[in-house]
Parts: C-alpha cells; structure tokens; sequence
C-alpha cells in the first residue's frame, strides 16, 4: 500500500507540475485529492487494515496530502509570476525608440473670422459680449419688438424647445440683454455665436450658422456712423476695393433698416449660381435701433439713438477665402479644414 501512494505521490507531482494555466492545476488537484481520487479510495479501505497498518498508512496519507497541497500551492504561485511576468514583457516600452509626430491642432476657419472681425472691433472700441443659445421668446422675439403673432416673426423659421424656450435665430436677443445690463448707459458692443433656423441647407444657407452682432447706443448716433463703421471693416477684412452695397430693408428691431450686399467673389459682380445670378452675396442685415427697441430696454428715445447689425460670418468667410459651398464648414473634411 505505501508503495503504491510513493507511486501516486510521484505521478500527482509530474501532473501538477506540468500544469501551464490555473484551470489544469484545479483538475490536477481534484484528480488526485479530490473525493473520486486513489488517495480518498485507500481512506475509505482503512476499516480493512490492522491497527498497526492503519496508523502507518494514516501517517502517510497525511504526509501524502500536505505535499500535494504544498506542490500545488508552490505551482499555483509560479503560474500567478509568470502571468504578471508575460504581462510585464507585453507592456514592455522601448524608451530609445523615436517618438511619434503629432499634427499640430489648428483654428477652425470660422473661428479665424471671428477673431480677426473681434480684433478689428476692438480696435475700433468694442467690446465683446455673449448670450445663451437656449433663449427666451421674450429676448429672441418680443424685447426685439417682434410680439407674439406679429407676422414677421415668419422671417425666421424657429426650433422652439418650450412655448417660451426656443435656439435663438439671431444673435439680436443679446442686444436687449447688454441693454438690461448697462441700464440706460453708452454702449458700444460686438456679440459672437451659433444661431440656428429651420433652414433648408444649400449652398449659402445652414440650419445652424454663425453671426457676429453689433450695438451701439449714445446720443446723436446717425445712420452714417453705422454706414462708415462697416465700410471699414469690410475693407479690413476683405481688402480695399471691396464693393459694399447697402439697400434699404425691413427688419422690425430697426427703422431705417438695411442690408448689405458685397460683390460675388466668383464671378466679380457678372451674375453665377452661388450669387443667383444677381452678383452681389448679402452678409448682413442692420439698422437704427427701433424706438421700441430702446424703450423696453430702458432707455429714453428722444435722448439716445442707436445702430445695430447682424453679420453671417460663414457668407463673409466664403468670400474672403473663395469657397462655394457653406457646408464645407461643418462636414469635418480635414483636407479642407487644413488649408486655413
Ligand atoms: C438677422 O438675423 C438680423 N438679426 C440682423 C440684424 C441685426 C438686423 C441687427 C438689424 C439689426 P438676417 O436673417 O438677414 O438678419 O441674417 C443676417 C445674416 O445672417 C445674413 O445676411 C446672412 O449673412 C446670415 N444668414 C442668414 N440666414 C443664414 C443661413 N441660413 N445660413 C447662413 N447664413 C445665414
């Protein structure tokens, strides 16, 4: 009988060693101290031996089991250090080799337009304000004197989130916001950002787009400034002998208004599908501020006046770089985006 656990004890060795994962181990466990194993079988026997053969055999089947677990606990840890060990190799780093090259980040192209057109104005003595994107009905619409059921408030087709909650079509509701602000003070400003409408996409139009808004209110402000404060930055930006045509149009936060028209870079003024044939590209709408206007906002008409405007700066962007297609600005192409 002892020979025979010598033998076991040499086989359940050899197996338990030449286990490669945990899962061998565990079966070369069980198949040796398990329940169904040689050694468990000899144990169930031992009513069939004497005294004397059972105390020998108890002591050796005890040695046998402490070995067994020894080993397998010793191979169990040699596993655990070769995995780490494996993982090691694998995440093993190279410190001599060169680095990779990054591309360099760069501004997007419209971000460049409004940091030039923001430099411009401050050097003319703006200064630069912002307002939410999720805006008030009462901020888009009615403090622009466009109350509710007036017929053009249809001129921009709007996403409302609420009844009173909408995307502001226009950066104008910032308007009323600096007016609330400087309560009844000179104000000269410029505001930034995304705007959105229920724009069918085409060439020129976007369902979201960028404007760059301006306001200024003092007394004695005429048209002419309005007139001479965009000639000079349309000429800064987009170069000398820019054409820039002004003709009369409507808008309800402003009387007079106007829009403003630069010749089409594509084909000088001659006519072409981006400028539908017509020769100029419009790039903003601007004003007198209307009396109303003013007045909501808590200043006195008789004693202040004001000039808004409302520039596109994907259109004034298209024409100082020559790009056709508006939509070029949002589909992402870095070999478009590169070139700026
Ligand atoms: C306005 O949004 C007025 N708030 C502008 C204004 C401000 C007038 C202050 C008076 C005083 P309009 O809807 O025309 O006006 O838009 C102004 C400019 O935004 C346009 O001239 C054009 O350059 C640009 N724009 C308008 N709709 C789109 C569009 N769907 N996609 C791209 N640019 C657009």
């Amino acid at each position: 009988m002892l020979k025979l656990i010598n033998e076991l004890e040499a086989k359940a060795i050899a197996k338990i060693n030449e286990s490669k994962n945990v899962n061998e181990l565990n079966e070369a466990k069980s198949t040796f101290l398990g329940k169904k194993s040689p050694i468990s079988e000899i144990m169930s026997k031992m009513r069939d031996f004497t005294v004397e053969q059972k105390k020998e055999i108890g002591q050796r089947v005890n040695v046998f089991k402490t070995k067994i677990e020894e080993c397998v606990n010793k191979k169990l840890q040699a596993i655990k250090d070769e995995e780490v060990n494996n993982k090691l190799k694998s995440e093993e780093i190279d410190v001599t080799l060169p680095g990779k090259k990054f591309s360099d980040g760069y501004l997007h192209v419209l971000t460049k337009t409004i940091e030039e057109l923001e430099d411009i104005f401050i050097g003319m003595g703006y200064s630069i304000a912002e307002g939410p994107e999720i805006e008030k009905d009462l901020f888009n619409f009615e403090m622009m004197n466009l109350p509710k059921d007036h017929p053009a408030r249809d001129m921009q087709d709007t996403f409302y989130i609420t009844n009173n909650d909408l995307l502001r079509t226009h950066t104008s509701p910032v308007q009323a916001r600096v007016m609330l602000e400087a309560k009844g003070k000179p104000i000269k400003v410029v505001c930034p950002g995304k705007v959105y409408r229920r724009d069918e996409d085409d060439a020129t139009h976007s369902h979201q787009f960028m404007q760059i808004e301006g306001l200024v209110v003092d007394e004695n402000v005429s048209m002419s400034d309005l007139k001479g404060a965009l000639t000079e930055v349309f000429r800064k930006v987009l170069g000398e002998d820019t054409n820039i045509r002004f003709r009369p149009s409507y808008f309800p936060f402003t009387e007079p208004s106007v829009e403003v028209d630069i010749s089409c870079f594509k084909c000088h003024g001659v006519g072409c599908p981006l400028c539908k044939g017509s020769g100029w590209i419009e790039i903003l709408g601007a004003g007198m501020v209307h009396p109303n206007v003013l007045k909501m906002a808590g200043y006195d008409p008789n004693k202040y006046q004001g000039f808004a405007f409302g520039i596109g700066i994907e259109r004034i962007t298209m024409l100082k770089y020559g790009i056709d297609d508006i939509r070029n600005f949002y589909t992402n192409d870095k070999r478009f985006l590169k070139q700026f």
